[in-house]
């Protein structure tokens, strides 16, 4: 049905984009040695954004080495000192998220909503609640005197580009380590633009190094030897290469891989508010999101009803210019992963699920994909087994709480699950059930710099967030 629109762009004047940018090491922002130019696009319009700097092995060991230099002063600041720097960058990402929003958008994707109300609270948060822990390390279960482990090499995905880059280097800068942190390619622009609040908060020369490039800059960093951690969030095939990398050397490994969340809804749920949870956990950030629940299970006696009611839900949701404030859903971060996207959805279609999408107008240029449902999936189909990380949605029924279980915990990986209950016990026994590092009731995507996340079985190892996420970067006793 149509309804009266009234389109609310955000004005993209509001961030200042560079031309080009080099990379960001010893506090300073230099070329390559020998490295060219890659661009960045937008993926809501295909439009060249800036072009960025692709760091070859040289660039990398320079990096590795400026942040071996800072890590002797950064380590010995008493952790009080450390805080107020991390509790600067938490001021500045607030005072600049209006700029850093719109930036995220732009070469992500993401609809502005999105970044404006949960990524940039998030990452601020993240850093104020790192800063907290600084100057609190000692016998706080990590030994008297907990030391770091020195270089981190970070490698970063592109669905959440700013979040990742605050996961992964408010803990590591609290424990007293220095970071080398490598963005995805299709989204280096937060990246950089975090570089600048480095420098704006006065954090000491090499404590923060940005390098920029594809895989192989990854590999290259992962690879040197100069490094003592290394974190990663991606694809578990590159995770997988990289625990081969790093095996047999004394480097820590945490990885946070890829998921198949499942989003288990029973007859006895809140169906109105599990609705807006379905929703939320499959088409917050076109699904683009590691912990999404692409799999619903739907009880069988409220399956019709259910899905009737889903898909009434579906028609509202409005997909388009992500700069737009009332867009729902954005664009898809890139071709490569738009293709990825259409071959599974087509292989659901081959495999007899049925499909379904709102009547919805795609934008011509750059890269859409309309919000799906597949019903009728076995847990044979593709759909139902392999991440799509896209905004497609599997159904499958169940009849009682143990075939939820079983059939929930039926995939190689383990990241997220979502219950939909009023029944308390039933959360509380499933819970403990479920193979997954993180469990929702009756709520989905929710997330709290206090609470740990991070994967079972192919999902990955190690946690990020809340106390945890400090054991990765600490050498205890
Ligand atoms: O990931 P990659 P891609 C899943 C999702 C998606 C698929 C592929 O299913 O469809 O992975 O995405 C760097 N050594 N997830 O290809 O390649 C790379 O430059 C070191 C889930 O984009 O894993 C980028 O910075 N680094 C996931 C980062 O790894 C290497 C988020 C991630 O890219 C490297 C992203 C190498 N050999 C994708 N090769 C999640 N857990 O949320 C690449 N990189």
């Amino acid at each position: 049905a149509a309804f009266a629109y009234a389109p609310a762009p955000e004005s993209r004047a509001v961030v200042d984009i560079a031309p080009s940018y080099g990379l960001f090491i010893d506090g300073e922002f230099t070329d390559s040695a020998a490295g060219g130019l890659r661009k960045t696009v937008s993926p809501a319009t295909e439009e060249v954004l800036a072009e960025y700097t692709q760091a070859e092995a040289e660039d990398v060991d320079r990096a590795v080495k400026a942040a071996r230099k800072a890590f002797g002063p950064w380590s010995a600041l008493p952790g009080a000192e450390r805080a107020k720097y991390l509790f600067r960058i938490a001021r500045i990402v607030q005072e600049r998220s209006r700029e850093l929003a719109v930036l995220e958008t732009l070469d992500n994707g993401k609809p502005i909503r999105e970044t404006r109300d949960a990524d940039l609270p998030l990452v601020a948060a993240h850093f104020f609640y790192y800063a907290g822990w600084a100057d609190k390390l000692a016998y706080a279960g990590f030994g008297a005197a907990p030391q770091p482990l020195g270089v981190a090499a970070q490698v970063i995905p592109w669905n959440f580009p700013l979040m990742m880059l605050a996961w992964k280097i408010a803990p590591a800068l609290a424990t007293g380590n220095t970071v080398v942190l490598k963005p995805a390619e299709t989204t280096p622009l937060s990246a950089l633009f975090f570089a600048d609040i480095c420098r704006q908060a006065g954090l000491p020369r090499g404590v923060v190094n940005i390098v920029t490039g594809d895989g192989s800059t990854g590999a290259s960093l992962v690879g040197h030897p100069g490094v003592d951690k290394v974190a990663f969030t991606g694809s578990t095939a590159v995770g997988k290469e990289i625990a081969r990398t790093v095996a047999g050397t004394d480097k820590r490994l945490t990885l946070e891989l890829g998921g198949k969340g499942a989003n288990i809804v029973f007859e006895d749920a809140p169906l109105d508010q599990a609705i807006e949870g379905i929703v939320n956990g499959i088409f917050f950030n076109q699904g683009q999101v590691c912990c999404a629940g692409s799999r619903l299970l739907v009880q069988e006696s409220v399956h019709d009803e259910v899905l009737d009611a889903l898909k009434r839900r579906l028609t509202t949701l409005r997909v388009g210019d992500p700069l737009d404030k009332n867009t729902d859903v954005g664009a898809i971060n890139s071709a490569e992963q738009l293709a990825r996207i259409t071959e599974l959805a087509a292989a659901g279609e081959a495999e007899g699920a049925e499909r379904w999408s709102p009547a919805c107008e795609l934008p011509s240029d750059g890269y859409w994909f309309a919000p799906t449902l597949f019903t009728g999936v076995t847990q044979a189909h593709r759909i139902a087994r392999e991440e799509v990380f896209g905004p497609v949605l599997s159904v499958l029924t169940f009849r009682t709480q143990e075939e939820a279980v079983a059939k929930a915990n039926n995939t190689p990986y383990g990241l997220s699950a979502g219950i939909w209950t009023e029944k308390g016990s039933r959360i509380l026994k499933m819970a403990n059930q479920l193979r997954a590092g993180v469990v929702w009731a009756n709520t989905f995507n929710k997330f709290d710099p206090a609470s740990p996340f991070g994967g079972y079985k192919e999902s990955g190892f190690g946690r990020e967030g809340g106390r945890h996420g400090l054991e990765a970067y600490l050498e205890h006793a």
